[in-house]
């Protein structure tokens, strides 16, 4: 009954409902220029690295009411945007690879934490025959499946680590240049201290993203495929069932395999999901808004939170990976969210590092 009066009302205003939306759209965008600071490069970059600027933006995405991009699995949590401003900092151009994961394990003897068996203190919760090093792994359907139930394609997989990124039955021989995944967040805070580096803030992973623009959809403009060309790996096809691969991978690609932003920064869309060195909150964006005039170098909440889970500790993830996709997770637009709980690696998470001039210096 609801819906049928809400119908009728709904035709007969329809118009004057769309003037007034296209009005706000063109007089009241939250987006405000990206001023950039002006001070060139501190010297040479590190190698693979590149120089960010920093400066003052505003940050966070306006993605409710437009359909598709209202996930069934996300809040409001990329609102309201925001004025933020940052330090200049180096950015890992691409995300680290296992090449360079390898490099580390080997100079240290890591055990990442999909290597090591978990215990019940951890994971009070889950079942005894689950307490067994692994990670998890996404598996498509073999049929279409109601999208409110990410169990249907995640699970826990034995022997998925970094080295066998789905499992023991597979390898990343001949993926030297692929990011590395199955990363849990101290596993890259661990890689990032043996390189000198840290993990982004998701302040300074945003201002990167944007490369300079202001409240584009994407991290190269506003157009999906600008020119019918694909910018970034995401998933095409009925999802979760088939990945039909048209952007050239159907599944992880290698660094470097679609185009740079402004600030020639790889895969900062799609690829893989970056950890951030923030904790996760969804009203995070609503705190520093609420304070009024602009955040200075925000580094998240104090503690995190996540109503839907309120028992896990998750940071942030960045960027969307290849499995988003418009049907279900869009998270290859720019300012939107991703989190995860800090010792669960997924074949579709890794990360990059950052690193501030000081930190250069003392090198
Ligand atoms: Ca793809
Ligand atoms: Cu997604």
């Amino acid at each position: 009954m609801k819906r049928i009066v809400f119908t009728l009302i709904a035709v007969a205003s329809l118009g004057v409902v769309l003037a007034q939306l296209l009005d706000a759209q063109e007089s009241h965008s939250p987006f405000a220029p990206t001023l950039s600071n002006k001070t060139s490069a501190p010297g040479k970059a590190p190698e693979g690295m590149a120089w960010i600027p920093g400066g003052e933006f505003s940050m966070g995405a306006v993605v409710s009411g437009k359909g598709s991009h209202e996930m069934p699995m996300t809040s409001n949590d990329s609102q309201p945007v925001h004025r933020v401003y940052v330090d200049g900092f180096w950015m890992d151009a691409t995300p680290v690879t296992n090449a360079q994961f390898e490099k580390f394990v080997r100079a240290t003897g890591y055990v990442t934490i999909a290597e090591r068996s978990p215990t019940k203190e951890e994971f009070p919760t889950a079942p005894e025959e689950n307490l067994v090093a692994g990670a998890v792994v996404f598996a498509p359907t073999d049929r279409e499946v109601s999208l409110n139930d990410h169990y249907q394609w995640w699970s826990y997989v034995k022997g998925a680590n970094w080295r066998h990124p789905l499992g023991s039955q597979s390898d990343i021989k001949g993926k030297d240049n692929y990011p590395v995944v199955q990363i849990a967040y101290p596993d890259a805070e661990a890689y990032a201290k043996w390189a000198g580096k840290h993990l982004p803030t998701e302040a300074e992973f945003e201002f990167a993203a944007r490369g300079g623009l202001s409240g584009k959809t994407y991290v190269w403009g506003d157009e999906f495929r600008p020119g019918g060309k694909w910018m970034a790996n995401t998933w095409q096809g009925e999802f979760p069932v088939k990945d039909a691969g048209e952007d050239g991978y159907a599944g992880i690609a290698p660094v470097r395999s679609f185009p740079p932003n402004a600030y020639r920064l790889y895969d900062m869309a799609g690829n893989v999901w970056e950890w951030c060195n923030d904790w996760y909150r969804p009203d995070y964006y609503e705190t520093l808004a609420s304070k009024g005039g602009i955040a200075r170098n925000p580094q998240g909440p104090d503690s995190p939170f996540d109503p839907a889970e309120p028992n896990e500790k998750k940071r942030v993830h960045r960027g969307g990976s290849f499995l988003c996709n418009e049907q279900y997770c869009s998270r290859y637009i720019v300012g939107t969210r991703g989190k995860g709980e800090i010792n669960t690696g997924t074949n579709h998470l890794g990360f990059r590092c950052v690193k501030s001039p000081s930190q250069t210096a003392a090198k």
